[in-house]
C-alpha cells in the first residue's frame, strides 16, 4: 500500500515549465544563440539550473569559464524570478487541488520533490505551501535528477521507505530518478512516453486515480 505521493513541481503542479523555457530562450538570444528550441527545453525539465545551462551552451562554440557560467545561470534566474512576479493559484495545473484533497481523505501523505531552488517562493505564491507534509527541493540537494537524492530526502522527511512512495513527474530525468530510488513512478505530460514509468497520464486532471490500484 502506498503511503505517500511525492510531487515534482514545475510542469506537474504549476505551469512554471513554460516560464523556465522563456527565460532560457531570452538568455540564449542574449548570447547570440538562435538554435535553442522547445525540444532542447524538454531535456532541461527536472535537471538542475547548471545542468540546464549546459544544454543551452551546447549550441555555441564559445567556451565559458566556471565563473562566467555561474553569472549566466544567475542572469537566467533573475529573468525567471521576474516572470514569477504575477504567479498565483490560477497557475496551478487543472485537477491539482482535487487530487491533493483526495489524498488527504485517503490519509496518504504528500511531499514536494523538485530540483528548483525557487520552490519555497512558488509554493508561497500559488498558495499551496501548507498542503504538503514535507518539502525537498534544490536547496536540499547536491545531485541533480536522474540521481534519486531529492526524492530520497522527501521520503526521509516523511519517515517512509522509498517503496511506500509514488513520484509524479513530467521529466525523463525525474522518472529515472524515481526508479533509481526504488519508488513507483507516474509519468505525466512531457514524460508520458517514458517506458520506465509504472503509470502514465496526459495530466493529473485526466488521470483516473480514483480507480488506480496504487490507492485501493
Ligand atoms: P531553478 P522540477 C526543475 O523543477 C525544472 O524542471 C528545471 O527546468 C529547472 O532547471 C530546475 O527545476 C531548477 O530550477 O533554476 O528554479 O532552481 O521540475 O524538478 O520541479
Ligand atoms: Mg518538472
Amino acid at each position: 500500500m502506498i503511503k505517500a505521493v511525492i510531487f515534482d513541481l514545475d510542469g506537474v503542479l504549476v505551469t512554471t515549465d513554460e516560464l523556465h523555457y522563456l527565460a532560457w530562450k531570452s538568455l540564449a538570444d542574449d548570447l547570440g544563440i538562435t538554435t535553442f528550441t522547445k525540444e532542447d527545453n524538454v531535456r532541461q525539465r527536472g535537471v538542475s539550473r547548471m545542468a540546464s545551462l549546459e544544454i543551452v551552451l551546447e549550441k555555441t562554440p564559445t567556451k565559458y569559464t566556471d565563473e562566467q557560467k555561474l553569472e549566466l545561470a544567475e542572469k537566467k534566474n533573475t529573468i525567471y524570478v521576474k516572470s514569477l512576479e504575477g504567479l498565483s493559484a490560477e497557475d496551478l495545473l487543472p485537477g491539482v487541488k482535487d487530487f491533493i484533497a483526495f489524498l488527504k481523505v485517503k490519509s496518504i501523505k504528500t511531499a514536494i520533490g523538485s530540483a528548483s531552488k525557487n520552490t519555497p517562493m512558488i509554493l508561497e505564491k500559488t498558495g499551496i505551501k501548507y498542503d504538503f507534509d514535507a518539502i525537498s527541493c534544490g536547496l536540499d540537494t547536491t545531485k541533480s535528477k536522474p540521481d534519486p537524492e531529492v526524492f530520497l530526502i522527501a521520503a526521509q522527511k516523511l519517515g517512509l521507505k522509498p517503496t511506500e512512495c509514488v513520484v509524479i513527474e513530467d521529466s525523463d530525468a525525474g522518472i529515472q530518478a524515481a526508479k533509481n530510488g526504488g519508488m513507483y513512478a507516474v509519468a505525466v505530460g512531457a514524460a508520458m512516453n517514458n517506458p520506465l514509468a509504472d503509470y502514465k497520464a496526459e495530466s493529473i486532471d485526466s488521470w483516473d486515480y480514483r480507480n488506480c490500484d496504487l490507492f485501493m
